[in-house]
């Protein structure tokens, strides 16, 4: 896929299946990859920030097999390289990560993500030329173990109406919630353990799935 159709899906994506195996209850990120897939997720996105390189790489060309057969978009967390190398259709920047702008220049097809966790980090992802801005995090999440300060869902109808890429949101997320960030305007909806941690992740994919779809027939 180029750019462009890679962006023309990423606009269809509802649930954002993020992986992390460690808060997977003894699933590989290949099972629950297998299992996201199986729910009906059109994306996720490949995230271990601890890993050798090489251990990740070889993980996502796996990855890449799969979400192929399955026509499903793969982000790599972090590294322009190795979404490059694996094929994959793009990357998903931090603040910390390479810039916006800089990857652009080695990467022009694929799609950019970026994080935001303000109003001014959202807007000059966008003006880098980010495909898609994560919002987050929404709620206190122990997933992210830096993250004290958290959103709370005003901030996606405050930073979401004035941002013309798609946005995501992140961050403490989970069936309990997820009417509350739908309910200011989100309609893609990023999660670790809201579905790493389900005993059954592919119901879970395909509850929360409905969930947005559901929303979205009804009110708009
Ligand atoms: N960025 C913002 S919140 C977050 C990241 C990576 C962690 C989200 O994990 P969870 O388990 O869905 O709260
Ligand atoms: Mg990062």
């Amino acid at each position: 896929m180029n750019r462009k159709e890679r962006l023309i899906k990423l606009k269809s994506i509802d649930i954002y299946p993020v992986t992390c195996q460690e808060l997977s209850e003894g699933r590989t990120n290949l099972e629950v990859l297998a299992a996201v897939l199986a729910g009906g997720a059109k994306i996720i996105q490949l995230r271990e920030k601890h890993w050798d390189k090489k251990d990740l790489y070889e993980l996502a060309i796996e990855f890449r097999k799969l979400t192929r057969s399955h026509g499903a978009l793969l982000i790599i967390n972090d590294h322009v390289d190795v979404a490059l190398a694996a094929g994959a259709d793009g990357v998903h920047l931090g603040q910390e990560d390479l810039p916006v702008g800089a990857a652009r220049k080695i990467a022009p097809e694929l799609i950019i993500g970026a994080s935001s966790h303000s109003l001014k980090e959202a807007l000059k992802a966008e003006q880098d030329g980010a495909d898609y801005v994560n919002i987050g995090p929404v709620f206190p999440t122990k997933t992210k173990p830096d993250t004290g300060r958290f959103l709370g869902p005003g901030a996606i109808s405050e930073i979401g109406s004035q941002l013309t890429v798609p946005f995501t949101t992140m961050g403490g997320i989970n069936p309990d919630n997820i009417g509350r960030v739908l309910k200011a305007g989100a309609r893609r909806v990023a999660m670790i353990t809201g579905i790493t941690r389900a005993a059954d992740i592919a119901a879970r994919v395909r509850q929360l799935r409905k969930t947005i779809t559901d929303y979205y027939d009804r009110f708009h």
